[in-house]
């Protein structure tokens, strides 16, 4: 379905732009005045780049409110399970694989080798948190599990020929 209409889309897109080519081309043997010609569109290009700015401003203000994001999501007093993620071409080792609903974990994630991506799916498979996985580096996270179930972790960052192999899953009860 989507293939149907990317398909047709780009088939009109490029209907027109061979059009306004094609308009172009018939039209420059006519003799006309340059001067308000410029006046009129340098207005509209000025229009043009203040409403770009505008709406640059809107969706920057809009997408980057929540900044940052997945801060630490416990209170000073609450306990939390420290994790130790380690990434591998082409797996993970996690030092603890079962949690319980409502706890805090905090993972700090590295790489034996290359760069990998760690991104945990909850049991819906969605991204609830990710980070990068780096040689010699340590990335931390925060996560507070709220529902029960089988969570995996994937790599996000293509690594080598078995980079979809990379899995780990783990449990929440
Ligand atoms: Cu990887």
């Amino acid at each position: 379905m989507i293939q149907t209409v990317v398909w047709f889309a780009s088939l009109f897109f490029i209907l027109l732009i061979a059009g306004v080519f094609l308009w172009v081309a018939i039209k420059s043997k006519e003799e006309s005045s340059y001067e308000p010609v410029v006046k009129k569109w340098y207005k509209a290009r000025s229009i043009y780049g203040i409403l770009l700015v505008l709406l640059m401003l809107v969706v920057t203000i809009y997408t980057l409110r929540d900044l940052p994001f997945n801060q630490p999501s416990y209170v000073e007093s609450s306990e939390i399970i420290e994790v130790d993620a380690e990434s591998f071409q082409f797996g993970y080792e996690l030092s603890q694989n079962e949690f319980s609903v409502g706890d805090t974990v905090k993972f700090n994630v590295t790489t034996r080798d290359v760069t990998h991506g760690f991104g945990i799916y909850n049991p819906d498979k969605e991204l609830i948190a990710q980070t990068q996985a780096m040689p010699e580096y340590e990335n931390s996270f925060y996560v507070t599990f709220e529902d029960a179930g089988t969570y995996e972790v994937l790599c996000l960052e293509y690594c080598g020929l078995g980079h979809h192999l990379m899995k780990v899953e783990f449990v929440v009860k």
